[in-house]
C-alpha cells in the first residue's frame, strides 16, 4: 500500500475532520463574541504592519488547551505559539485568526483555520488527513477529509472548470514586506492583463475555500505559512483542485498555486515566466 494511502487509511479521518470542526467552531465563537469594538495590535512579526492581537493569542491557546486534552500524543505547529512535540505522527496546524489584518479593521473576511497532517509538518511533505476552515463573521464552516471529499455546510463541493485563464477570476494576497510587496506588484502586472480579474480578499483560508466551490477559478500567493494553506488547501484539493507550486514543487511558502487543471497549468506557467518565486 502506497504510504500515503496507508497514513489515511491508519487515521479515523472523519473522526479527525469532526474534531477539527468542532475546535475551529469554539474557537471561532471566542473570536466573534469577544471582538471588542476597537481592537488593539498586541505585537508585530515581520513587518510593522505584520500584526498579533490578544485574540489571535487567546484562539490559539483556546485551540492548544484542547488538542492537549483530545490528542495529547499528537504535536502542533501554530502561528502564535511555540512547537509542540508530538509522538503520534499527526500534527494540528493552526491559524487562530487566518485574515488578522481584517480581524483588527472588522472587514469580514477573516476565519479560524484548524487542520491535521500526517507525517513532516511541512506542505511538501506532509499528508493532510483532516482540516476546517470556519468564517467567523457569518459562520460559513468548509471541511475536508483526506479521501472524503469537502464540504460547506453539508454541501458538497467541486472546483469551477474555466474555460481559459482570459476567463478565470483569481484570488491571491500579497506579503508585509515592501520589497516583496513591489516584487508582487511586478508579477501582478504581468498576470492582470492575462485574466477576467482578482480578488484579494485577505485571508487564504478563506480564498482556498471559495475556489473549492467555485467562486473564485484559480488562487495563487507567494509567502503563506504552513497554517495559512494547511486546512483551505486540503478543501480545495478535495474539491477535485490541483494544489502545488513552481517548477515541479509542492505548495511551500515559495509559491503556492490552486485550480483546476488544465487551466491551472497556464497560470503556473505565466507565473514561472515572470519569475513570481524569484526575488527579482
Ligand atoms: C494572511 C493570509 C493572506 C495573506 C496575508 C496574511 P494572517 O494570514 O491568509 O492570504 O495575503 O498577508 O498572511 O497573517 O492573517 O494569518
Amino acid at each position: 500500500m502506497h504510504d500515503i494511502e496507508r497514513q489515511t487509511a491508519d487515521h479515523d479521518v472523519e473522526g479527525l475532520r469532526d474534531l477539527a470542526r468542532r475546535l475551529a467552531l469554539e474557537a471561532g465563537a471566542l473570536v466573534r463574541d469577544g471582538r471588542p469594538d476597537r481592537v488593539e495590535v498586541a505585537a508585530t512579526k515581520s513587518s510593522a504592519v505584520d500584526p498579533v492581537t490578544d485574540m489571535d493569542r487567546a484562539s490559539e491557546a483556546l485551540l492548544r488547551e484542547r488538542l492537549a486534552t483530545e490528542r495529547p500524543h499528537d504535536a502542533i505547529l501554530g502561528e502564535e505559539g511555540d512547537d509542540v512535540p508530538g509522538t503520534s505522527g499527526l500534527t494540528w496546524v493552526l491559524d487562530p485568526i487566518d485574515g488578522t489584518v481584517n480581524y483588527l479593521y472588522g472587514v469580514a473576511s477573516y476565519a479560524v483555520s484548524v487542520a491535521v497532517v500526517a507525517g513532516p509538518p511541512d506542505p511538501e511533505r506532509w499528508t493532510a488527513l483532516a482540516g476546517c476552515v470556519h468564517s467567523v463573521v457569518d459562520g460559513r464552516t468548509w471541511t475536508a477529509a483526506r479521501g472524503g471529499g469537502a464540504e460547506r455546510d453539508g454541501l458538497p463541493l467541486q472546483v469551477n472548470r474555466p474555460a481559459s485563464l482570459a476567463a478565470s477570476l483569481l484570488g491571491t494576497g500579497f506579503g508585509y514586506e515592501a520589497a516583496r510587496r513591489a516584487q508582487q506588484a511586478r508579477v501582478l502586472a504581468d498576470v492582470l492583463p492575462r485574466v477576467r480579474d482578482i480578488r484579494r480578499l485577505g485571508s487564504a483560508a478563506i480564498d482556498l475555500c471559495l475556489l473549492a466551490e467555485g467562486r473564485l477559478d484559480l488562487y495563487y500567493e507567494r509567502g503563506l505559512n504552513p497554517w495559512d494553506m494547511a486546512a483551505g488547501g486540503l478543501v480545495a484539493s478535495e474539491a477535485g483542485a490541483w494544489l502545488g507550486g513552481l517548477r515541479g514543487r509542492g505548495a511551500s511558502r515559495v509559491m503556492t498555486v490552486a485550480g483546476a487543471r488544465p487551466v491551472v497549468d497556464e497560470l503556473a506557467r505565466l507565473l514561472e515566466d515572470a519569475d513570481a518565486d524569484g526575488d527579482a
